[in-house]
């Protein structure tokens, strides 16, 4: 298997990049794959199985980018593969309740017991600022919070000291907002428990609620400190906020119920996203009854979608569910991050080069700095340039992992220990480089 990074050729890559550029801004369709954080072109795939993607150039390689967290039975799953091609042949959309919408439902609610009614949409993005309108017509006030590195995604209210792509870019405020919507969303630094406690002492009567990644993965990968969210809740809580939590990412991956259901915490209302959809377009945001029937048709909270609660996506997601339980897929995502803990430490101890090493469940992060990360101020100190060149040193040796410090990495029931062995020699390889 040849492997060639982005200083090597990729011939069929590059002439489809050019063309690319002459069809989409910075030849993307979403600016985070654009490689502008480690520069160089980014590569085309043209297919993918397990745990590989295929280049345009031919070449395999080890996937934990997982087209960014819904591939966690890696991809082309034969159950999910299948149960699409059954529902395609059954028509590609309804527009209509169907069925499927119920079964994906129960199996939602089953495993997020905080989640009593939802709806589904389309994106994360759309969840989440469908729940963000829900919690300000819910609670007739128009301020939110949010934290800084935290990426909700795009919509208007939420591009606020963002994270994933706009911080990769360099523009957690994106233009175009209007600065008097921007106003309304009060950012705070994570794990501050003063910080919190000044907000809520000074606003929490005039807020309609906060939104948050439990786990924050949009700046690399970064854990609450013991009692944070505790204390969220109970502002929340004593002040009649919405507690939002965004499992976009972390839903069904962290654990059966997700980031909530490891860290013991209740929201009133969950975004939902990527896994559940088994990797076609798909978002859901769910939690208390009383909130959620003050949607649309029955509540005055409009929310919409010609494709929401589609076939296809509403069968890749149940698939996906199911195959996870079957194959005991927690448990096997534990015993690979285990063992990518232990190689990728010994890595760093080999090379002599300070690398703080998170991971959580089948997400993990690489920071390059001797300093402990607890936040973005944290993630902003470490080394960016090495990150770059460690990106590159692994895509040379076959391994390709996301093309930005301010993300996650993914594994999946595809994975093996000879891939992880595989990963941690290229890396003990690409440290020595750097
Ligand atoms: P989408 O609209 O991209 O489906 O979901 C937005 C979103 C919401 N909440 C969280 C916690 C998220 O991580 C995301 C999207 N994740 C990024 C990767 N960090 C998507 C990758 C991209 O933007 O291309």
């Amino acid at each position: 298997m040849e492997n060639h990074g982005p200083t090597g050729l990729r011939p069929a890559s590059e002439a489809l990049f050019a063309e690319a550029l002459r069809h989409f801004p910075g030849g993307v369709n979403s600016p985070v794959r654009a490689f502008r954080a480690v520069g160089g072109n980014p590569f085309f795939a043209v297919s993918a199985m397990g745990a590989r993607v295929r280049t345009a150039d031919g070449d395999d390689l080890i996937d934990y980018v997982g087209t960014w967290g819904p591939a966690i039975l890696g991809h082309a799953h034969p159950a999910v593969v299948g149960a699409v091609q059954a529902a395609a042949a059954k028509g590609t959309s309804l527009g209509i309740p169907n069925p499927l919408e119920n079964e994906l439902a129960r199996r939602i609610k089953a495993r997020i017991p905080s989640i009593e009614k939802l709806r589904f949409c389309n994106s994360g993005t759309e969840a989440c600022m469908s729940a963000v309108r829900l919690a300000r017509g819910f609670t007739g006030r128009d301020g939110i919070v949010k934290f800084d590195g935290c990426y909700h995604g795009h919509g208007d209210s939420l591009l606020v000291r963002a994270g994933s792509g706009a911080l990769t870019l360099g523009q957690p405020d994106s233009a175009g907002v209007p600065g008097d919507l921007a106003r309304l969303t009060h950012v705070l630094p994570f794990n501050d428990a003063r910080a919190l406690d000044a907000l809520f002492a000074h606003h929490g009567h005039e807020l309609a609620a906060v939104i948050l990644e439990l786990v924050p993965a949009n700046a690399g990968l970064y854990l609450p400190r013991p009692g944070y969210l505790e204390a969220l809740r109970a502002h929340c809580t004593r002040h009649g906020v919405v507690f939002i939590a965004d499992e976009v990412m972390t839903g069904f991956r962290l654990a059966r119920g997700g980031a909530q259901e490891l860290l013991g915490v209740v929201p009133d209302l969950t975004c939902l996203g990527k896994i559940i959809g088994g990797g076609l377009p798909v978002g859901a945001f769910g939690g208390r009854t009383d909130i959620m029937d003050r949607l649309a048709p029955g509540g005055p909270v409009y929310q919409a979608g010609t494709l929401s609660g589609n076939p296809l996506a509403m069968a890749a997601g149940i698939a996906t569910l199911d195959e996870l339980e079957r194959v005991h897929g927690h448990q096997r995502l534990e015993e690979l991050g285990l063992a990518m803990d232990e190689g990728m430490a010994d890595a760093a101890r080999a090379a002599g080069i300070p690398v703080q090493w998170r991971r959580v469940g089948s997400m993990f992060c690489a920071y390059f700095t001797d300093q402990p990360v607890w936040n973005l101020a944290d993630a902003l100190r470490s080394d960016r340039a090495r990150f770059a060149r460690f990106f590159h040193a692994m895509f040379a040796r076959g391994v390709y992992v996301a093309p930005s410090q301010f993300e996650a990495g993914f594994l999946s029931t595809a994975h093996t220990i000879e891939d992880i062995e595989r990963t941690v020699a290229a890396a003990r390889d690409a440290l020595r480089l750097l």
